[in-house]
């Protein structure tokens, strides 16, 4: 999208002219430009009158779209509008669209905002021209949802094409027809269960085709993503916060209507740590997580079942992960130690009825050297082979010799096998 930050770039395009002076006629490529400097102070004078009437700028409080001033082609004409968000004396919220004509930037008009706060600002593409619609979130005080009121621009004025309330919202293509249907979950503001809807553009209004409520457990959501599986499929996933403690996932299918794959096995999804559904292996494709106690299963979805992709062991503590060797199975656990300068997870086979040292049965460790000193922690253990190091923190392994070749795995399939846990995946809870 092209888009810049009026803010700056008016001034600075009337202070190149100015500075420029009678030297447009230099060369082909600056022809055009003498029309700039015109445009762009009718624009100003414009702003300057919204306010005078005692408005100001304001700003969306996220998203990528936060200036006050902004310029993108609503309605795929090849020329920029113009739209300005300004909060009025009165303190209500007005976006002011201005299209170009002969004479310059006009006002189409205005879209009366409410709430408290203008919270994102995003521009779905409503046509398979590429037309696209201005999407307005509104922050409120004392409720979990937030407002979202959706306006067209026909070329001509503005008309609404969506008014609701919503605590999470997607626009995406899911049907690949060229312009973007929305996804939104909304809290019940007396039960607090929360319903998904799906929307689509029928008459150039976002209409809902489909809804389903959430676990009725649902109290707050983490993390919502849409991704088409193996089957091409696609499922909307939602991670969220539980009542009680914990995290449930809801992974619905977004066909003729919604429908929640994960509410017959939904004991399953249930987990203490805040691990989300992602893709787990790196094929594109999004698992759901299930919770072992420290070691997590990772399931494929599709609308016939759910299939095991992949079993991991998250070190949640210090942010790694390892994917789990499949010969291992139930038969081997991990034990962190942390020391000085150094901690130290062991996996290892547990062996009942053995003393102390009678049965060899580390199979492997996985340390991690930090601080100033790391680099002469991992000198002292010379058996100990570099994963990888990030700033002054070292990860290794060593494979230890062991009493059990049934669970052999190799210094590489080891070093291959380990990740770090992105940041993403840590992020605080809503
Ligand atoms: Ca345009
Ligand atoms: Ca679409
Ligand atoms: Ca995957």
């Amino acid at each position: 999208m092209n888009r810049y930050n009026l803010k700056w770039v008016l001034p600075l395009i009337l202070m190149i002219f100015t500075l420029c002076g009678c030297t447009m006629e230099m060369g082909d490529g600056l022809f055009a430009l003498p029309n700039l400097p015109t445009r762009y102070v009718q624009l100003q004078d414009q702003l300057e009158r919204i306010l005078a009437s005692g408005a100001e700028y304001t700003y969306a409080e996220t998203g990528t779209d936060k200036q006050a001033v902004q310029m993108i082609d609503i309605d795929a004409d090849g020329q920029d509008e113009v739209i300005a968000f300004f909060m009025t004396e009165r303190s209500s919220f007005r976006t002011y669209l201005f299209e170009y004509g002969l004479e310059g930037y006009y006002e189409v008009g205005y879209i009366e905002g409410y709430g408290r706060r203008l919270r994102e600002v995003s521009y779905p593409v409503v046509d398979e021209s590429g037309k696209r619609a201005i999407a307005l979130s509104w922050n409120y005080d004392n409720t979990v949802n937030y407002g979202l009121s959706v306006s067209g621009y026909d070329g001509v004025s503005l008309h609404s094409m969506l008014e609701t309330q919503y605590t999470e919202c997607l626009f995406t293509d899911v049907d690949s027809n060229g312009t973007d249907e929305l996804f939104v979950t909304e809290a019940d503001s007396v039960t607090g269960i929360y319903t998904a809807s799906a929307y689509m553009l029928e008459d150039g209004q976002y209409t809902v085709w489909g809804q389903t409520k959430l676990d009725e457990d649902v109290r707050g959501i983490v993390n919502m993503q849409i991704n088409t599986n193996a089957q091409s499929e696609v499922l909307w996933y939602i991670d969220s916060a539980a009542l009680g403690g914990g995290y449930v996932t809801d992974v619905l299918s977004v066909k003729e209507e919604l429908i929640n794959l994960a509410s017959s096995e939904l004991d399953d999804t249930r987990r203490v740590s805040a691990i989300y559904c992602t893709d787990i292996d790196n094929d594109g494709v999004v698992e759901v997580p299930r919770d072992l106690n420290g070691k997590f299963e990772w399931y494929g979805y599709s609308t016939s079942g759910r299939v095991l992709e992949s079993v991991t062991y998250h070190n949640l503590t210090d942010g790694w992960y390892i994917f789990w060797p499949e010969s291992w199975g139930d038969a081997v656990q991990a034990q962190r130690t942390p020391a000085d300068g150094v901690i130290t997870t062991t996996f290892y086979v547990p062996s009942s009825g053995s003393a102390m040292g009678e049965v060899r049965n580390t199979l492997l460790n996985v340390y991690i050297f930090s601080g100033d000193d790391s680099d002469q922690h991992f000198q002292t253990y010379p058996n100990v082979r570099s994963i990888l190091e990030v700033g002054n923190t070292i990860y290794g392994c060593m494979i230890v010799e062991n009493d059990y070749p049934q669970y052999a795995v190799t210094t590489d399939r080891i070093i291959g096998a380990f990740n770090l846990m992105e940041a993403s995946w840590i992020r605080e809870e809503k």
